[in-house]
C-alpha cells in the first residue's frame, strides 16, 4: 500500500508558550467610577484588540482559550468601565480571549387572555440562563474555546495577579468585593465572577435556565459543583479584591420568591434542567470593535 506523502509547508515561526506567570502584571490597581468614559477612548486605548473583542498575545502561546461571557441587559455605562478596565488587565495576563456580551431582548406581540401585548424586551431578567446561551454561543464563534468566565457587567477586580484562566477545579473570582467589606459574604457564595472550563461546565450540565428574577442561581450552580463531586478554588483573599458600580435594582429583575426553595433541589432539578435543555432564539449577533454583542430572546417565565 501506498504512504501518502506530506510535503514539507512554509516554515511558520512557533511562539513559545506564555510563562505560568505573566512577567508585566502591576498587582494592585486604582479603580473608580466617576470620570465618563466614552466608548471611543476605550477603542483608543486599546488598539491590539481585534474585532469583537478577540485577542491574542503577540510574543506567546497562551495554553488555554478564554471566552469572557457578560449577562446583560440596559448597563451600556457598566459595559464602558468595564472594557476600559478588563482589557489592559486580560492583555497584561497574556489571555487569548473574546468577550460575549449576552443581551436579553424579547420580540413580537403575545397573547395574553385574548388581550395583545406588545414586549419590547421588558420581561423577567434571567442571569443564568444568559449565562448557558453565552457558553454555547461562544462555542460557535470559535470551537477552541476550553475556558468560560462568567462575570456581571458591573464587577471590576482591584489586582491584575487574580488570574482569569481557568484550572482543574471550577474557579471563584470575585470573593472580596467593597460591598462585603473585602469578605465573602457565606462561605458558599459563588456570585459575581466565576469560571469553568469547558469540561466542568458539561459536567455539571451547565446553568439553571428556571431562575427568573433575581437571587439564587449562584448558590443552584454551587450546589450543581458541590454535588458532582469538586470543589471551589479561590485566589488569595488579598488577591481577590473587585470594586461594583453602584446602582439602583434593575426593573424586571425583582428578587425571586421561589429561589428558596429551587435551592433546596437541585439534585433532583439539574439533570434536566441545564446546557442540554436551553431553548433560545439569537435576534443578532454583532461584532463591535471591543466585544461581540449578541442579543437573544430566551423567552419568559412559565
Ligand atoms: N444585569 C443587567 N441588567 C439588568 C439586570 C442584571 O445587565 O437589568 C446583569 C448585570 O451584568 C449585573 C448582573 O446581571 O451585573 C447581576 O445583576 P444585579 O447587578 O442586579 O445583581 P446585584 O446583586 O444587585 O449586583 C441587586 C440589586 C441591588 C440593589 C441595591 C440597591 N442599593
Ligand atoms: C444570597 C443570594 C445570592 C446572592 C447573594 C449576594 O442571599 O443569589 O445573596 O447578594 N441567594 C439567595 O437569594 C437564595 S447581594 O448582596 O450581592 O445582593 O448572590
Amino acid at each position: 500500500s501506498e504512504t501518502p506523502s506530506v510535503r514539507p509547508g512554509p516554515t511558520v515561526p512557533t511562539l513559545p508558550p506564555c510563562p505560568d506567570l505573566p512577567p508585566g502584571l502591576v498587582g494592585r490597581l486604582l479603580i473608580e467610577f466617576t470620570s465618563p468614559m466614552p466608548l471611543e477612548r476605550v477603542q483608543r486605548e486599546n488598539p491590539g484588540v481585534l474585532l469583537g473583542g478577540r485577542y491574542t498575545p503577540p510574543d506567546c502561546t497562551p495554553a488555554q482559550t478564554v471566552a469572557v461571557i457578560i449577562p446583560f441587559r440596559h448597563r451600556e455605562h457598566h459595559l464602558r468601565y468595564w472594557l476600559h478596565y478588563l482589557h489592559p488587565i486580560l492583555r497584561r495576563q497574556r489571555l487569548h480571549y473574546g468577550i460575549y456580551v449576552i443581551n436579553q431582548f424579547v420580540t413580537g406581540p403575545v397573547l395574553t387572555c385574548s388581550l395583545l401585548q406588545h414586549q419590547h424586551g421588558e420581561d423577567t431578567f434571567n442571569r443564568a440562563k444568559l449565562l448557558n446561551v453565552g457558553f454555547l454561543e461562544a462555542l460557535k464563534e470559535d470551537a477552541a474555546y476550553d475556558c468560560f468566565i462568567f462575570s456581571d457587567v458591573d464587577l471590576v477586580p482591584m489586582d491584575d495577579r487574580n488570574l482569569y484562566r481557568c484550572g482543574d477545579q471550577p474557579r471563584h473570582f470575585a470573593i472580596a468585593m467593597d460591598k462585603f467589606g473585602f469578605r465573602l459574604p457565606y462561605a458558599g457564595y459563588f456570585g459575581g465572577v466565576s469560571g469553568l472550563s469547558k469540561t466542568q461546565f458539561l459536567r455539571i450540565n451547565g446553568f439553571p435556565n428556571e431562575y427568573w428574577g433575581w437571587g439564587g442561581e449562584d448558590d443552584d450552580i454551587f450546589n450543581r459543583i458541590s454535588l458532582t463531586g469538586m470543589k471551589i478554588s479561590r485566589p488569595d483573599i488579598r488577591i481577590g479584591r473587585y470594586r461594583m458600580i453602584k446602582h439602583d435594582r434593575d426593573k424586571h429583575n425583582e428578587p425571586n420568591p421561589q429561589r428558596f426553595t429551587k435551592i433546596q433541589n437541585t439534585k433532583l432539578t439539574m439533570k434536566r434542567d441545564g446546557i442540554g435543555s436551553v431553548r433560545y432564539q439569537v435576534l443578532e449577533v454583532s461584532r463591535q470593535p471591543l466585544f461581540t454583542n449578541i442579543t437573544v430572546d430566551i423567552g419568559r417565565p412559565p
